[in-house]
């Protein structure tokens, strides 16, 4: 019955645009590894049991997708994001008792970390004269609190992060993820703050090698990545509460994009942002109307406000996913 329902939503060209976008891709290294982590996490999550219910868990994506132009890599198009979004939001997801699945650009900002200067491990410590190792005083209670903070959250079993770098391999864990996360039924929830490519080139037709400049001016045809956010929706995890990003420069254009995304992908939530702004104030879109979510003052952050706006959203959800 599931599977009708299914095949109803996702029309046929999506499908097999999807179909051929994931059978053509490179294999992904470490599939095994990865399925392997995350059955672990989810299994030992979907076990506890908190006074809110069942633990919830959040994949939470960040930092953006790169596009490879040749298969042994030189060049790549890349995504705006720097990851700060998703770390911080991770560390607010955590606070408010949720487990996270960290789907995150390698080098991009990390939970934890936002108080540590650029090159921590340069910056933050010194060798004393008998070669030991020595925290700045400066630097004491930023590296004090990340450790702790990382520690404390991974080693507790509630935070999983896992790296990606190109599109192919950022959708591929992807589906492992929301496969994997099936099993908890509403208490899944989404939050996809990672910068997506929406043009990439298919492996088959990309060249091998570098490309060579002899031959003058490049040109280039990209294809469209297939809209994934639908076939997430409706047949990767159906049941989990889904928050998409949308990211403009244009704010004319910002809620009219939003509310599409809404629509089209049968979002629960849409996070509107723009670029120049997007630290200070982000607008929640959902089917009830639009939010617009202030930071504090310029200590705090927006994502704290729209956590707890989301959770609350959530908990809506997990009590009457069918409304
Ligand atoms: C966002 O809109 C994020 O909020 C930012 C965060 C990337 C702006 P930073 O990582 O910035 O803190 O520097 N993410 C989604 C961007 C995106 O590609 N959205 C697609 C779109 O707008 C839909 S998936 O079309």
């Amino acid at each position: 019955m599931d599977a009708v329902k299914n095949l109803d939503a996702v029309d046929a060209t999506t499908s097999f645009q999807v179909k051929s976008f994931f059978d053509s891709a490179p294999l992904l290294k470490d599939a095994e590894s990865i399925s392997r982590k995350l059955t672990q996490f989810i299994h030992q999550n979907a076990s506890l049991t908190g006074s809110e219910g069942p633990r919830r868990v959040v994949c939470v994506t960040s930092g953006g997708t790169t596009v490879p132009l040749e298969q042994r890599c030189v060049r790549y198009i890349d995504n705006f994001s720097s990851g700060h979004r998703g770390a911080t939001s991770t560390e607010y997801f955590l606070k408010s008792g949720y487990s996270v699945i960290f789907l995150y650009r390698r080098g991009t900002w990390q939970p934890y970390c936002r108080s540590l200067p650029d090159d921590p491990l340069l910056e933050c410590f010194k060798l004393t004269s008998d070669s030991s190792i020595q925290v700045l005083e400066s630097h004491a209670e930023a590296v004090k609190s990340a450790i702790s903070g990382h520690h404390d959250a991974v080693s507790g079993g509630y935070l999983l992060k896992l790296p990606f770098t190109t599109i192919f391999e950022y959708l591929q864990i992807l589906r492992l993820i929301a496969t994997s996360m099936k099993i908890l039924g509403p208490n899944a929830m989404f939050y996809l703050a990672a910068a997506v490519s929406d043009f990439y080139v298919p492996w088959e037709s990309m060249a091998v090698h570098k490309i060579q400049s002899a031959s003058g001016p490049l040109d280039m045809r990209l294809a469209q990545v297939p809209k994934m956010l639908l076939v997430l929706r409706k047949e990767w995890a159906p049941t989990a509460f889904c928050v998409s990003f949308k990211l403009e420069t244009d704010k004319e254009i910002l809620l009219e994009k939003a509310d599409t995304a809404l629509k089209k992908y049968k979002m629960h939530a849409v996070v509107a942002n723009e670029l120049s702004t997007r630290k200070e104030v982000v607008i929640l879109v959902t089917e009830s109307g639009k939010v617009s979510v202030y930071r504090e003052n310029d200590l705090s952050v927006v994502e704290s406000p729209l956590i707890k706006l989301l959770v609350e959203k959530h908990s809506t959800y997990i009590m009457d996913p069918n409304a």
